[in-house]
């Protein structure tokens, strides 16, 4: 059987690493490749998964625990997507408060994985929302240690992605590049929107499917601060069908979104990542929040119909229990008695200390 070329892209919560996974896996495919998507999360129900298999994506999903702690989950969903459509070029996304993946997951690709895949440099994407405040020793309003998770990341990619440069004015964009190399200089430093027009994203793109030099470096990293980093987001997901006529579901997944930020802002719970997708049929809208309400996004449209189906994943730092009271109440409150819920699936955890199925403490040469 062939290679496969594996694309690891990381960073955290709601840098960009689905939207540059689906934009990318179009890319490639109008050049004949053949393409699958791995996502991660430590609990099943995805917006992820379900945005991009609405896209007719082969999507695998490791669910339940990230790649790090369930190696053998990762390399089944490899071989699963290798088998099912010989895939080309597989992109995978691990779960974005995720570190100290070189000694975990490239080094150990390397050392048993060397004859099926090729591994491009690790990718870290660094969101332009909270980068600055990093850099500058700031916590972009996050808890220190959910924030050195965020250091922690950039600090081992082989390719640091600035990502929503089109957030960026062009003087920005090589500003913050400046800096990220200037902080990080052995990593190598580029920019790329994956929405509008996609500046930068052919030149990413042609770095890792052409480049080798994956996990150049081996992270110090305190597994105690690591851990307690993780553990101060409470993580919830949930799946829920409404039922019942509306004009315009893009009216109810606003009012939602809106409602769920002015709570997380009062409540002065800081916002990992709030997403959620509201699909009618073929038809669907999300929503995202990446930190205070001014971050909230809407896009497409579900249109009017009968029943919606809701997926929300939300990661904010609360407790798992105070996230769950405060996401019911939202919904309860917008759902005003005007349609019926029906509960599909409904889980909220606290994440458990990272134990990564390997670490390895030397690099392994490619
Ligand atoms: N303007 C702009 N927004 C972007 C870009 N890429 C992603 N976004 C937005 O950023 C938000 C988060 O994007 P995702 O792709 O879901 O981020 P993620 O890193 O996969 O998030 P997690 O899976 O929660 O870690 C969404 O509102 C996206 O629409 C971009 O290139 N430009
Ligand atoms: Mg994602």
């Amino acid at each position: 059987m062939k290679q496969t070329r594996l694309i690891l892209v990381g960073g955290f919560l709601g840098a960009g690493k689905t939207t540059l996974l689906w934009e990318t896996a179009l890319r490639l495919m109008e050049k004949g490749l053949r393409v699958g998507l791995i996502t991660n999360d430590q609990a099943p129900e995805l917006v992820d998964s379900e945005l991009l298999k609405l896209s007719d994506l082969r999507v695998a999903e490791v669910s339940g625990s990230c790649f790090c702690c369930n190696f053998n989950g990762f390399t089944d969903a490899i071989k699963a997507i290798r088998a099912e459509v010989s895939a080309d070029v597989i992109i995978a996304e691990p779960v974005g408060s995720c570190a100290d993946l070189s000694a975990t997951i490239i080094q150990p690709l390397k050392q048993y994985w060397n004859a099926e895949l090729r591994i491009s440099p690790l990718t870290v994407l660094a969101d332009p929302n909270r980068v600055a405040s990093i850099l500058e020793e700031g916590n972009s309003g996050l808890h220190p240690d959910a924030a050195y998770i965020y250091k922690k990341q950039l600090e081992e990619g082989d390719i640091i992605l600035l990502s929503k440069s089109d957030t960026l004015t062009a003087e920005e964009v090589a500003s913050m590049r400046r800096r990220l190399s200037a902080t990080f200089p052995s990593a190598t430093v580029l920019s790329a929107s994956a929405l509008t027009g996609g500046e930068g994203l052919d030149e990413w793109i042609d770095a890792v499917l052409n480049r080798q030099d994956a996990g150049k470096r081996l992270l110090e990293i305190d597994y105690d601060t690591y851990a307690h980093g993780e553990a101060v987001l409470g993580w919830l997901n949930g799946t829920l069908l409404l039922h019942g006529a509306s004009e315009n579901w893009d009216d109810f997944l606003k009012s939602l979104m809106v409602g769920l930020a002015a709570k997380f802002d009062e409540t002065g719970c800081a916002v990992g990542h709030v997403k959620v997708i509201a699909e009618n049929g073929k038809r669907f809208a999300v929503g995202n929040l990446i930190g205070k309400q001014d971050t909230l996004s809407l896009r497409g449209s579900a249109g009017a119909g009968e029943d919606l189906k809701l997926i929300v994943n939300a990661r904010v730092e609360t407790t798992p229990e105070r996230l769950d009271e405060m996401v019911r109440e939202v919904l309860l409150l917008t759902i005003g008695g005007k349609y019926k819920e029906e509960v599909v699936a409904w889980r909220f955890l606290q994440p458990g200390r990272p134990s990564p199925t390997h670490r390895f403490t030397e690099i392994v040469g490619s």
